[in-house]
């Protein structure tokens, strides 16, 4: 058979690269970059070279799986997915029946199965759960959340564009986010500006104009340090303020306490760099701040993310070519937040939401006050940007598996989710799990997770599925391609899971397309297309945006397409993105200003055109003073929680050294990638990253293994020696299970022994106060020990 080349979507990790697929005979030979790449042509990092090792591996999980000993004891039967599939329905009904709809609740992680929660939540908003809860609470999903309450939005880069880019711990790698960190280098030879705020000297800390080493944790006190600055300098873009700002005065107040000497004794960075800092952001704009989840994890997360949004509304950087920009939902497609059907869920299971009092930031009770801004702006009330919002506060769920407090859950799916490693207490999830009535695990592999459940069911990989995907709405340009390779054994796509189960909980009318591809021809109706001649022939939906409205674009679509000529316009259409920044600079070299700002505005990212609808927040500006944070009972301007004052005498303390877990690593991808045996060749262990000074003083080399210990539990790591981290920072690599080790109960495959869950205590002082997420960034202490001096 010849060699056919498939576009596919890669989700080894959270970019969604553009890749070329090589097929032969129905099988992946191998990867390559694609040109028509909405990033950056061409573009892939290392974890694709081994997608074949990947997924064609014998640990993949090729059959449904019911438990039949013990839960966690590692026996299993194969049975047919009908078979699973009905006895699921049956368990879940009965749950149902007892307790109610709100006593089922669902982990997942949509960058993985690029499906979306559309298809989720819809079935718990139909059958009356509010109970979702997901790993990105701690990743880009909070982030949305709060941006959300500053702005009405959540803004996407323009790095071909800007002078200047901030990054709070973001470190940008080739193997790491590599689409983006080729638009950094891109910008940098172009000589933008970088400040890196980072306790480490990171791989971009080295790039970096300023390097702000800040202490683990204070960038919340450091980015309060920065506005107080701007505003006492002048520096801030008055007319933007005036005209789209309110709270300003109040503001202004809020950050005269945070006066430089007080900013610099908190992060330990000396005064002057950082009103450098702060100076070369203000007067280097239009500016970027890039998402970083640096920000997302921290007990002052919340006041963190504000001051981004703020500081982008100060210096004008906000919804303007060059600075983060915000995206009209494209209007041709259906989005995930439509089909979620979150106005199906009636309003008193809203109100039983997890958490949701305490913790409200996420939830349908926190976002409560957006709905009505977002009706106007969009037509939709609910718009689940990064799959953010709308979610249950996921310590209160485990605890409500746990101890039936205010109410019992009792049934559980984890989809593509490594719920056990993925939150804080890795020990109370266990005993959450371990008490429920159904236990249902969708993954590729048999995850310490999917150890402990009663029906493992196998999923599809991203080269098998047919994918329509905009980065969970974050921008308005969809990617669109039909899969590769068929799936292997009886592996499914989630929507084959929920469509089944929905046949059998009497909710087949709500979903009635019988596989991907009918679902995806009902979102993509309004093109005019069929998903045939979009998947194959237009990689890269753009959204109408003025001048062109969606008429026009539906109309050009049809000619196109009419005539066999849709290929041409996909060329044009990717190239249009890819070149922008040449086409604009051509404009204007030769004086076409009005030809070169159409090209900037409309064919990059066309921003959301706030000037005639107003931002999507109560007041309709940018609010520096958040009235929907008021309305919850938070604080409505940003502040510094002190939780751990700088140590005294750290000699004297028990744990002297702050913790920082999450580091990730090139060749896997979070949870996933330990099973593939080159890249554990080339990175077999666990490690944690020490300072050798430190490290030193205890007697530990290089490659030792030593315990990281918390007063919550303690797991084991080889000691990664260097001089770029703090003295008193240990950075511990998030994610590590071995699937060679015996699977089940007591080992998990060593998920009690290395997973960073196992040092994180659920203790509320260690919770940011609006979000409730865990600290993964500094605030916890921690001992580290060789391993032999304490056997
Ligand atoms: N190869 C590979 N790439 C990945 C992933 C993967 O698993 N493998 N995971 C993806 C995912 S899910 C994510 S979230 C991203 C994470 O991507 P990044 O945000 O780039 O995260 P890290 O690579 O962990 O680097 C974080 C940096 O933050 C610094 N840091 C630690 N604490 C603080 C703090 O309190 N403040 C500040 N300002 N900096 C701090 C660390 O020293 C480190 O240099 O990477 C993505 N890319
Ligand atoms: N303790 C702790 N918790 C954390 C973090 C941390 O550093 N420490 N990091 C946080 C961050 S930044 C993030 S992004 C989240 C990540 O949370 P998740 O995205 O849930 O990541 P994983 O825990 O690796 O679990 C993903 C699982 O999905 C499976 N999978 C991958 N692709 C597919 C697919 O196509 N179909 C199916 N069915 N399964 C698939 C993988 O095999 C893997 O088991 O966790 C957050 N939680
Ligand atoms: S950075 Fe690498 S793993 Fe991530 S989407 Fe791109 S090619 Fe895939
Ligand atoms: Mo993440």
């Amino acid at each position: 058979m010849p060699l056919e080349k498939k576009h596919v979507v890669c989700s080894m990790c959270d970019q969604a690269c553009s890749l070329e697929a090589h097929v032969r005979d129905g099988r992946l030979e191998k990867l390559s970059g694609y040109a028509d790449q909405l990033m950056m042509p061409n573009v892939r990092c290392c974890k694709p070279v081994l997608a074949s090792e990947w997924y064609y591996n014998e640990n993949r999980l090729l059959y449904p799986l019911k438990r039949t000993g013990e839960r966690g004891g590692g026996q299993w039967t194969r049975i047919s997915w009908e078979q699973a599939m009905d006895e699921i329905a049956e368990k879940l009904r009965q749950v149902v029946d007892k307790h109610g709809p709100e006593a089922f609740a669902c982990s997942t992680s949509e960058h993985n199965t690029q499906v979306g929660s559309g298809m989720t939540r819809r079935f718990m908003n139909l059958l009356g759960s509010p109970n979702y809860i997901s790993g990105v609470s701690l990743c880009m999903g909070n982030t949305a959340a709060v941006n959300s309450m500053t702005c009405g939005g959540y803004p996407f880069p323009d790095y071909e564009q800007t002078r200047c880019m901030v990054f709070f711990g973001h470190n940008l790698r080739p193997n790491s986010w590599a689409g983006e960190y080729y638009r950094l280098k891109a910008a940098r030879a172009r000589g933008a500006k970088l400040i890196v705020l980072d306790p480490r000297k990171s791989h971009c800390a080295k790039m970096a104009d300023i390097h702000l080493q800040l202490r683990a944790g204070t960038d919340a006190a450091m980015s309060l340090g920065w506005i107080n600055v701007i505003i006492e300098e002048e520096l801030y873009n008055k007319k933007f303020v005036s005209r789209w700002c309110v709270g300003f005065d109040e503001l202004k107040q809020r950050a005269r306490q945070y006066p430089l000497d007080r900013v610099s004794q908190i992060t330990g960075v000396p005064a002057g760099q950082i009103r450098d800092a702060a100076i070369m952001y203000a007067t280097n704009t239009p500016a970027i701040i890039p998402w970083t989840c640096a920000t997302d994890q921290q007990v002052n997360s919340t006041s963190a993310l504000r001051c981004q949004g703020i500081l982008r509304a100060l210096t004008n950087s906000l919804n303007v070519p060059g600075g983060d920009v915000m995206v009209d939902p494209n209007e041709m497609i259906i989005s995930e937040s439509e089909l979620e059907l979150h106005e199906r869920l009636p309003q008193e299971k809203k109100d039983l939401q997890l958490g949701a009092k305490d913790y409200p930031v996420m939830t349908y009770w926190g976002q409560q006050a957006l709905n009505e801004p977002r009706r106007k702006v969009w037509g939709h009330s609910y718009r689940n940007l990064m799959k953010g919002m709308y979610m249950a506060h996921p310590p209160a769920v485990f605890k409500a598996m746990r101890e039936g407090v205010p109410y019992p859950v009792r049934a559980f799916f984890s989809i593509a989710n490594n719920t056990l490693m993925c939150y804080s207490n890795q020990q109370g999830i266990f005993e959450a799990v371990k008490n429920l009535d159904l236990f249902v695990v969708n993954d590729l592999f048999m995850t310490p997770t999917a150890q402990l459940a009663d029906y493992v069911l196998p999923g599809d990989c991203f080269l098998e599925r047919p994918v329509l995907y905009n980065f969970q709405e974050w921008i308005s340009t969809y990617l669109s391609v039909e899969k590769a390779i068929e799936p292997p054994g009886e592996c499914r796509d989630v929507y084959y899971f929920w469509h089944e189960l929905a046949v059998r909980m009497g909710m087949e009318a709500h979903f009635p397309w019988k596989n991907l591809e009918e679902l995806y021809q009902y979102r993509i109706s309004g093109t005019g297309l069929t998903w045939e001649a979009l998947s194959k022939n237009l990689p890269l939906l753009t959204a109408p945006a003025p001048p062109l409205t969606a008429g026009a674009m539906k109309l050009t679509l049809k000619l196109f397409a009419g005539m066999g000529l849709l290929p041409l316009l996909r060329n044009g259409m990717t190239s249009m993105l890819r070149q922008h920044q040449k086409t604009r600079e051509f404009f204007e070299h030769r004086g076409m200003k009005r030809m070169a700002r159409l090209f900037r505005d409309y064919f990059v990212l066309s921003p959301y055109p706030h000037k005639k609808r107003g931002f999507a927040t109560p007041s309709g500006k940018v609010e520096l003073y958040s009235s929907v944070m008021e309305s919850i009972g938070c604080d409505p301007l940003p502040y510094w929680n002190e939780i751990y004052p700088p140590d005294e005498n750290p000699a004297e303390e028990k744990y002297p050294l702050r913790l920082f877990v999450g580091l990730r690593e090139d060749g896997y991808f979070i949870s996933a990638g330990r099973h593939v045996k080159k890249l554990r060749k080339h990175n077999p262990e666990p490690r944690a990253m020490l300072h050798t000074q430190t490290a030193r003083e205890k007697g530990i080399n290089e490659g030792d293994w030593i315990y990281v210990e918390t007063d919550w539990g303690r797991i084991k790591m080889k000691a990664q020696l260097s001089e770029d981290i703090q003295k008193d920072l240990v950075g511990v690599r998030h994610g590590w299970w071995k699937p060679e080790m015996p699977q089940g109960t007591p080992e998990l495959c060593g998920a009690w022994d290395y997973s960073d869950g196992v040092l994180l205590n659920d203790d509320p002082v260690f919770f940011d106060p609006e979000q409730g997420l865990p600290d993964l960034r500094g605030a916890r202490k921690c001992r580290v020990m060789p391993i032999f001096s304490s056997l």
